[in-house]
């Protein structure tokens, strides 16, 4: 389902664009609102699942439980979509941008020793850990690392590629299955030569064909030339909106009462509109959550979390009650990723999390599909050189006879929109 970009929505983007100086940090905003426009019926999902999320959280997070928890690693894809040398950026920074990540969600970062005193309690190890994945959905080895050379035709800006990223038909790259991985995009979406924008990702619950977060490819891992947002935090913020997270001020900029508008977190003070990627110090709202009232205490703004607008090197901390929200997410709307067999070993996978079996295999005439839970809704078969052979919505068995002698790939789409891909021999 492509989008296409209707005037109103490129006035939205035209006007994030023009409005600052800056390339705004994040443009999840732009893209969630894009996403309720095409699917109305998702808002009362995502509801459903912000209940689902506070319910978590009253049940496991509360008083004594809200203690360490149990350690979750997401297995990470990244998709390096380039038009050039300078776009295909190395395997180096992309190791790097993990250990960044780690360093981050485990409150290891050594820029941590300049958090202000008031916040030093409520900072959190998250205890979620990410790995490059080891195991593609194939079953087979891998380095977690896809490279797509892009054509020239292809637009990724905003204005009028807005997700073309995600989508090998559009000169993009399609995702790994969404449940079983986090699939971060790196490309260039610069419009006119300029940045547009360093990143954007997807709230937890959406279209699983573009679930995932999207990094301009100069800000990814430490890049030694730019010299503001060079220490990989964008992704570490763009990863916080993808497991729920919001701006820390709630979006509300524009409005009346901008103070009133909330990130659904009560320990992050409130604020009245982003950082504006400066570190300079303000306390912009008076009224506060219940956390700081019950302190006694009208916090400044906290220009030193992740999902604020903050330059990389005034970032070093989430709180408590964002870890609360995201390990919310986690054990509801994602928690078929907390089972993830994507950085495990290759033998165990179809027994551990690809309930998908092909039977028999090798075969000459017939083949079997069969799946533990979710149901296949429709089949391709492609050749090795992705020559497609066979597409079906007939997917318990398929008549094979009529394909030369070799190997097959089965992709199997599966009724949440993600898909299996296995390998048969036809002989
Ligand atoms: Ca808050
Ligand atoms: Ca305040
Ligand atoms: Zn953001």
């Amino acid at each position: 389902m492509r989008l296409k970009p209707t005037l109103s929505t490129m006035f939205v983007a035209l006007a994030c664009f023009t409005a600052s100086a800056q390339a705004p940090k994040c443009h999840t905003d732009e893209a969630h609102q894009q996403l309720l426009n095409s699917n109305p019926a998702l808002m009362q999902q995502l509801q459903s699942n912000e209940i689902s999320v506070r319910e978590w959280i009253q049940n496991n997070r509360n008083g004594q439980q809200r203690g360490a928890s149990t350690l979750v690693t997401i297995p990470v894809v990244f998709h390096v979509v380039y038009k050039n040398n300078t776009q295909n950026i190395a395997d180096s920074n992309l190791v790097r941008q993990i250990d960044i990540l780690n360093e981050c969600y485990r409150l290891q970062n050594t820029n941590f020793s300049q958090t202000r005193a008031i916040f030093d309690t409520i900072a959190a190890d998250v205890e979620v850990e990410f790995c490059l994945a080891s195991v593609d959905p194939s079953g087979n080895p891998t380095n977690g690392i896809t490279r797509t050379q892009a054509p020239t035709s292809a637009f990724f800006d905003p204005l009028l590629g807005f997700d073309n990223v995600k989508r090998s038909a559009n000169g993009g790259k399609d995702p790994w299955p969404a449940d079983q991985y986090l699939n971060i995009w790196i490309c260039d979406m610069s419009l006119f030569g300029l940045t547009a924008v360093l990143g954007y990702a997807q709230f937890p619950g959406g279209d699983p064909l573009t679930d995932g977060v999207v990094i301009q490819y100069q800000f990814t891992g430490f890049m030694p030339n730019n010299t503001t947002n060079n220490k990989g935090k964008t992704t570490v913020h763009e990863v916080g909106h993808w497991l729920g997270l919001r701006h820390i001020w709630g979006d509300g900029q524009g409005s009346s009462t901008p103070c009133d508008s909330s990130d659904y977190v009560d320990d992050t003070p409130n604020a009245d509109t982003a950082s504006q990627q400066t570190c300079v110090i303000k306390n912009s709202c008076t009224n506060e959550s219940a956390y700081w009232n019950s302190i006694g205490v009208d916090p400044p703004d906290m220009i030193e979390n992740y999902m604020d607008y903050s330059y990389d090197d005034c970032m070093t901390m989430f709180t408590e009650g964002q870890k609360d929200r995201m390990l919310g997410f986690l054990n509801t709307v994602r928690t078929s990723i907390i089972t993830s067999p994507g950085c495990g070993n290759t033998s165990t996978l179809e027994l551990a999390e690809y309930p998908l079996t092909l039977y028999p295999n090798p075969t000459h005439d017939k083949i079997q599909i069969t799946s533990t839970n979710l149901n296949p809704k429709q089949i391709e078969i492609s050749d090795l050189s992705g020559k497609l052979w066979m597409q079906t919505d007939e997917i318990n068995t398929l008549d094979v006879t009529s394909l030369p002698q070799g190997v097959y790939f089965i992709k199997a789409l599966m009724q949440n929109g993600s898909f299996r891909t296995m390998r048969f021999i036809k002989n």
